[in-house]
């Protein structure tokens, strides 16, 4: 097995919808990773730990998705020098404009990339891992030219319906 390369954190298990979708892109180009629950709130220690430890465990970025007053992505950042991918997870109450704000407004100094809400960012996230991680990896990069080629197929192939 290869070693651990990503980590995929999130607040709750209520997340797992959307950050699933970062771990099927994370499988499909074989990328070594974990996914587990590290709540900023409810674990706080545990999330310090998490974040002290990443760079030792060869972690090389942590996508960290969250929902609400989501500050597990920003905390985790304060903590380490692994790069923090954020994920605003759609709340129930403000369908996740909330999450992105409080990802993506971090103060200068401590950055977190952030994503799209939903599962289209969490797909991106995972996409964007693949990419620094293709930075120092030709067959990893020949690998997401490849899913880039096959969207363009895709994408050339549709067709419309008529007018009705
Ligand atoms: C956040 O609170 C989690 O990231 C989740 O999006 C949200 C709700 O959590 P649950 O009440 O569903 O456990 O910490």
């Amino acid at each position: 097995m290869n070693p651990l390369q990503i980590g995929v954190v999130m607040g709750s298990s209520s997340d797992w919808e959307t950050m699933q979708h970062a771990v099927a892109i994370l499988e499909q180009f074989g990328i070594a990773h974990e996914a587990r629950v590290v709540s900023a709130h409810r674990m706080p220690d545990d999330m310090f730990a998490y974040a002290e430890g990443a760079q030792a465990r060869g972690l090389k970025a942590i996508i960290a998705g969250a929902g609400g007053a989501a500050h597990l992505p920003g905390m985790l950042a304060a903590k380490t020098l692994v790069p923090v991918l954020g994920v605003p997870v759609a709340s129930r109450h403000l369908q996740g404009v909330d999450s992105l704000h409080s990802i993506v407004q971090m103060p200068k100094g401590v950055p977190v990339a952030t994503f799209a809400i939903g599962a289209a960012g969490a797909a991106n996230a995972a996409l964007f891992a693949v990419a620094l991680l293709a930075v120092n990896d030709p067959a990893l990069r020949a690998r997401l030219q490849d899913f880039r080629d096959q969207q363009t197929a895709a994408a050339r192939a549709m067709a419309l319906p008529p007018v009705p």
